[in-house]
């Protein structure tokens, strides 16, 4: 297949104006009724009307009212000889239930849906179905009335009424123009939770989620979520809500979290239900948060939206920023954010950095791409969010705001670049770093990798002074040999060795600051001097992760322990304690002996004294004692054994258990009781604690053969009056491999067989479990016969195949290769059904050049396997050709 190249960029030759679309919805054909007004682009290169289809049989083409010649080149319809402006209807027919791409029209437990991102629409009708097209729709429903009693459209109910035959129709207005990747429709039995708000602007809206009837009582949080994004947008960045009517629908069979369609978000069933006895604290805190993302859409991605699909991060670094900073704006206190920060820079390292490392390696900004959807990356997402941070950082909080507004003023109702927005950004900053760096510091929207940053500290004892010198580099990447200086915003503390924090003056400067201040890095290597200084300090570099860099500094053990037990910054606390814990794993993954006393005495005391610490909250302790994931570690290395990392990381975990089995008791005794469920972080945190406390009692009780916690813990399991409680216990029991978890487990199911997203953490569970004595692979394939297995829920397969193959490295390398053997049959299994599915499960090999024998040939071979197959999709060619190159 062809590459698609950013530089190719020409406008439409052609505009849609207007769009009528009547859908006749039948399950096995659907009937499109598609009415345009074109006119041609004088502005553009010119050439025939092309526009692109895919699976569609077409029945009529007519151009103001008369039958025309027209040519089909590959999926495209291409119509020559127009007059500049022109009425084109076309009709043709779908087959919704057959559709398991889940993209365009489709049907999920007898209900349709629609999903238009990137390229759908061309599924549902010929169009031109690229983002800088935008029309005004009305979209006519006509379905019959008992089967699909609810019909949803984007925008405002014009019409509703009886047909015959027992069908009825609904007629749907969009008042604002969009690109066709925002179309949606839904047709169903659903019912709705509503609630009416009056913004602050004075207005009233409806706003409803859409659900299955056995589900309403699983929709407060997310409507709560709603109005609160929506009072959030308004209050932070002046941005009102446009609409009359805002409507969530959840549906079970989705290819991603959900989608942001106009007026009409459909969510992953997922993101949407919760109640305190089927969702646990994290699943309340994700609804929460893509409740959100797809509310913020509106305007960052729906007003204003991309003009080409190289230019996905503006929406979406844009409004992963946006989320980020709803929720962190939700926390009631400096720790609470402090946790959600750890918790979002942890997601970037252990799965962005891999990418920019990696054979899928891509700027912010991609330069080609075969297949959009494999381009829905970490990258974009969620390193293109803190391109838009470190923005924030440069300018201020409230520059931003500024920045924002211009932004939205310029170019409300465009389709525009990543170079459109930063401009914005700075030209509401002229006075800023940002605004003075603006050409340099777009290297990041075009430069892949993750830039390496070296420090090294010097103290002049004689002239008191401390002098920091900074070298970047960032290696190379596919396509891109030779990387320029980054612009690096660098947050920077210093603390005295007792562990209090030291005035900043520079070099030259009248007046010190206190506490953090922001140094802008923008050369290859460069150097700041501090005066004042009376003795060597410990510096705290890259307080709240300022910029997306992995940060060498040689720290002591003791420089560590110190920055640990005072930094005022709570991430550079908890880094801390990960830079210790990473060192001990590194030391013992190179040792030859078998791992035993990873850990030693001061990191093991230290542990035991932030567990005992009555100044940090619970949540912040669990953070601090969870081990660096075997991905993260993984990483850190240049030849990866991963049965060896995972032995020392387990080691690791059962020397936390033994060594501080008190504290885990005291810590359980203490949390364990919530009172009445709810899902704030405080509350989360303590629960989140006591689960940890649960597993590392279990794990201890494994070593000395103790039966008194594993009985606890199941009881526990029983007793629990909320899923977090009760799945904790559940993932204590199986993650210790006692004896007591089968019995666990099939209570579990018994209890909740009718709810598939619980049912979904069950098969996760085991499939994620620490293999013993390769016994996971087996548990996989047996758990893929369980009749409430699915393969073509993407959901389902997901828990179970991902779960392994993606999330449990531990039990998938194995030496006899038997994981990769899975994964290449499963990937060219769910390629056959959905390619988008399929492509995801494709990237989990990645990584395979930097195994070790026996696991890299192996790796290679199955990943060949793969890409020998001559049916496969462009999307899962693209991901095995890239990591073959
Ligand atoms: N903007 C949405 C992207 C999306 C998507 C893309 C490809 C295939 C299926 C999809 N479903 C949703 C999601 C978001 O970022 O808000
Ligand atoms: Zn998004």
């Amino acid at each position: 297949p062809l590459a698609i190249r950013r530089e190719d960029y020409v406008a439409p030759a052609w505009w849609i104006d207007t769009v009528d679309l009547t859908f006749d919805l039948d399950p096995a054909k659907t009937r499109v009724l598609n009415r345009m007004r074109l006119r041609r682009n004088p502005d553009s290169v010119g050439g025939p009307l092309r526009l692109d289809g895919d699976e569609l049989n077409l029945a009529r083409v007519l151009v103001d009212g008369q039958g025309a010649s027209f040519r089909m080149e590959a999926d495209q319809l291409v119509i020559d000889n127009l007059p500049d402006s022109f009425e084109l209807e076309i009709f043709t027919t779908c087959c919704p239930v057959k559709n398991t791409k889940l993209m365009g029209l489709f049907v999920s437990e007898n209900t349709f849906f629609t999903q238009c991102e990137a390229e759908g629409f061309r599924r549902i009708t010929y169009f031109l179905d690229r983002p800088d097209v935008m029309a005004s729709y009305t979209v006519t429903l006509r379905a019959d009335k008992a089967a699909y009693p609810v019909l949803l459209s984007n925008g405002n109910l014009v019409d509703s009424g009886e047909l015959p035959e027992g069908r009825h129709f609904a007629k749907w207005v969009d008042p604002f123009r969009k690109p066709s990747y925002l179309f949606a429709l839904v047709a169903g039995k659903l019912v709705a939770r509503e609630q009416r708000i009056t913004t602050r602007a004075g207005k009233e809206h409806l706003l409803q989620v859409y659900v299955r009837a056995g589900d309403l009582d699983k929709t407060e949080h997310a409507m709560n979520s709603l109005v609160h994004s929506i009072l959030w947008d308004e209050t932070r960045f002046g941005l009102p809500l446009d609409l009359d009517r805002f409507m969530i629908v959840a549906t079970s069979d989705f290819n991603m979290g959900a989608m942001e369609n106009k007026g009409l978000n459909i969510f992953n069933t997922k993101y949407v239900l919760a109640n305190q006895a089927t969702a646990t604290d994290a699943d309340y805190g994700n609804i929460e948060s893509v409740v959100g993302h797809e509310y913020f859409h509106n305007w960052s991605g729906d007003r204003v939206t991309c003009r080409d699909w190289f230019q996905l991060s503006l929406k979406e670094g844009l409004t992963v920023f946006r989320d980020q900073e709803f929720s962190m704006d939700l926390c009631a206190d400096a720790s609470a954010r402090a946790v959600k920060r750890i918790e979002d820079v942890r997601v970037l390292r252990t799965a962005q950095f891999p990418e920019d490392a990696g054979p899928m390696a891509h700027p912010v900004r991609p330069d080609s791409y075969i297949e959009i959807s494999n381009f829905y990356t970490v990258t974009i997402y969620e390193k293109g969010a803190e391109v838009v941070r470190m923005m924030q950082t440069l300018v201020g909080r409230k520059g931003f705001e500024h920045g924002m507004s211009l932004y939205f003023k310029r170019h409300d109702g465009q389709a525009v670049t990543c170079d459109d927005f930063a401009q914005a950004i700075a030209d509401a900053n002229l006075d800023s770093e940002l605004s003075r760096l603006l050409p340099q510091f777009k290297r990041w929207y075009s430069q892949a990798g993750t830039p390496r940053l070296a420090a090294t500290g010097s103290y002049d004892a004689d002239a008191r002074t401390y002098t920091l010198r900074f070298t970047q580099s960032c290696a190379p990447t596919p396509g891109q040999p030779l990387k320029l200086p980054f612009v690096i915003p660098v947050n920077l503390g210093l603390l005295a060795q007792d562990g209090r924090e030291l005035p900043l003056q520079r070099d030259g400067e009248s007046e010190a600051t206190l506490h953090t201040r922001t140094l802008v890095l923008t050369e290859a290597s460069q150097q700041f001097t501090f005066v004042g200084i009376d003795a060597e300090p410990v510096p705290s570099i890259l307080r709240g992760f300022s910029a997306p860099v992995v940060l060498d500094f040689d720290y002591t053990d003791t420089q560590l322990l110190t920055l640990l037990a005072n930094d005022l910054d709570p991430f550079n606390r908890w880094e801390a304690g990960q830079r210790l814990a990473l060192r001990s794993a590194i030391q013992a993954i190179a040792a030859s002996s078998a791992p035993t006393a990873v850990l030693d005495d001061a990191y093991i005391g230290a542990m035991r004294e932030v567990l005992r610490d009555p100044k940090l909250d619970a949540a912040f302790k669990e953070l601090v004692l969870t081990l660096p994931s075997e991905t993260y570690i993984a990483e850190q290395l240049d030849v990866v054994d991963p049965q060896r990392i995972h032995a020392v990381r387990e080691a690791m975990r059962v020397q936390l258990a033994t060594a501080l089995f008190v504290e885990w008791e005291q810590v359980y005794e203490q949390h364990h009781d919530t009172g009445a469920y709810t899902p704030d972080p405080l509350s989360a945190g303590r629960r989140a604690l006591s689960g940890m406390a649960l597993t590392f009692l279990c794990l201890a009780a494994g070593e000395s053969g103790d039966t008194v916690w594993p009985g606890k813990t199941l009881q526990r399991f029983k007793d629990a009056g909320n899923m977090t409680d009760r799945f904790n216990a559940l993932s204590a029991l199986v993650s210790s491999g006692h004896a007591l978890a089968a019995q666990a487990l099939a209570r579990f199911h018994a209890i909740f067989k009718n709810e598939a997203l619980v049912i979904d953490k069950w098969f996760s569970l085991q499939a994620g479990s620490p293999d013993r004595g390769g016994h996971v692979l087996p548990l996989v394939k047996q758990l893929m016969k369980h009749p409430d297995f699915s393969v073509k829920n993407p959901n389902r397969a997901r828990s179970v195949i991902f779960s392994y193959c993606s999330a449990n490295p531990g039990a998938f390398h194995r030496p006899d290769a038997a994981g990769y053997v899975f994964w290449s049959d499963r990937v060219i299994e769910l390629d056959a059904i959905n390619p988008q599915v399929a492509a995801r499960l494709a990237r989990g090999l990645d990584r395979w050049s930097k195994l070790a024998e026996p696991y890299r040939s192996a790796a290679r071979e199955a990943i060949v396997r793969v890409a020998a197959r001559p049916d496969l999709s462009k999307d899962t060619q693209e991901v095995v050709q890239r990591a073959l190159a």
